[in-house]
């Protein structure tokens, strides 16, 4: 693995750079570092300082919106890395993905929808602010395997007995499995409102759903 500047990755991050962001990324995949290490260890430490200073109110929207552009600058470079792992795969199972209605976080619900497709599976990602019958009508449309729905807030974590809900109701819930995850949702939630399965994040989604796909095996 190649060098690389994780310290300055975090900067670019926090002082909300995407230039800087975006050339880091691509230093470092040209050094050699692996994907997930440029972003569990360079840029995404940085993100979860930005939240923790929003939520003491030493940052504030406007700053936390910048350090987003930022991430997204970063993931622009190296989600077409991760990607580039799946091509060569055979499909593993169809995957709709989205954010809850009223949540427009995506970075997170991106990121889990890359490492899906860099491990085989065919994502069809609905973006955010998704309502329960947009992915509720996808799923049937798509014949999807598994409904994975992200929240960022604990607002919007509703949405997602939303989804658990309308999917039953249009008569799905026996075709197909359900996920949830984003940063307040848990296991017992998940339990709660009829889930599936809950993933921390991006990599033991895709552990979680080669399990419940009966593909654990697959790599
Ligand atoms: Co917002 N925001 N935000 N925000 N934001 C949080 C979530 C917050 C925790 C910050 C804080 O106060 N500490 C807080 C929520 C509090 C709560 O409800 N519990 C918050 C708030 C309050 C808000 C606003 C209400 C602020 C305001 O307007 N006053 C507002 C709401 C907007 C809306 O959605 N309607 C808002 C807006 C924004 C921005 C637009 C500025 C921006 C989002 C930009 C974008 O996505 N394009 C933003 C950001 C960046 C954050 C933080 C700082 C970072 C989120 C992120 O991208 N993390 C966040 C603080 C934090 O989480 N530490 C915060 C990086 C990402 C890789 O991680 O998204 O957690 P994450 O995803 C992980 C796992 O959660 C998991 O895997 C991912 C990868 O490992 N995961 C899944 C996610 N989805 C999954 C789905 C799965 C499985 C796993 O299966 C389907």
């Amino acid at each position: 693995m190649g060098n690389a500047d994780f310290g300055a990755m975090q900067k670019s991050i926090v002082d909300g750079a995407p230039e800087s962001a975006r050339e880091l990324a691509r230093a470092g995949l040209e050094a050699g570092v692996p994907p997930l290490s440029l972003i569990d260890e360079g840029f995404l430490p940085a993100m979860t300082f930005v939240g923790e200073q929003f939520a003491r109110r030493t940052m504030f929207l406007p700053d936390m919106m910048a350090s987003a552009e930022a991430m997204q600058a970063a993931m622009s470079v190296i989600e077409p890395e991760l990607k580039k792992q799946g091509r060569e795969r055979p499909t593993a199972g169809t995957i709709v993905l989205g954010t809850t209605k009223g949540d427009i976080h995506e970075i997170g619900k991106t990121l889990v929808g890359t490492l899906l497709t860099a491990n085989g599976f065919k994502v069809h990602d609905l973006g955010v602010d998704v309502g329960s019958d947009v992915f509720a009508t996808r799923a049937r449309e798509l014949a999807a395997d598994v409904v994975g729905i992200s929240a960022l807030l604990t607002t919007t974590m509703k949405g997602q007995r939303g989804v658990v809900e309308e999917i039953q109701r249009q008569g799905l819930r026996a075709q197909l499995k359900i996920i949830v995850g984003g940063a307040p949702v848990t296991r017992q939630w998940a339990g709660e409102i009829g889930a599936d399965g809950y993933a921390k994040d991006a990599v033991s989604a895709v552990t979680l759903v080669k399990e419940l796909v009966g593909c654990a095996s697959a790599r």
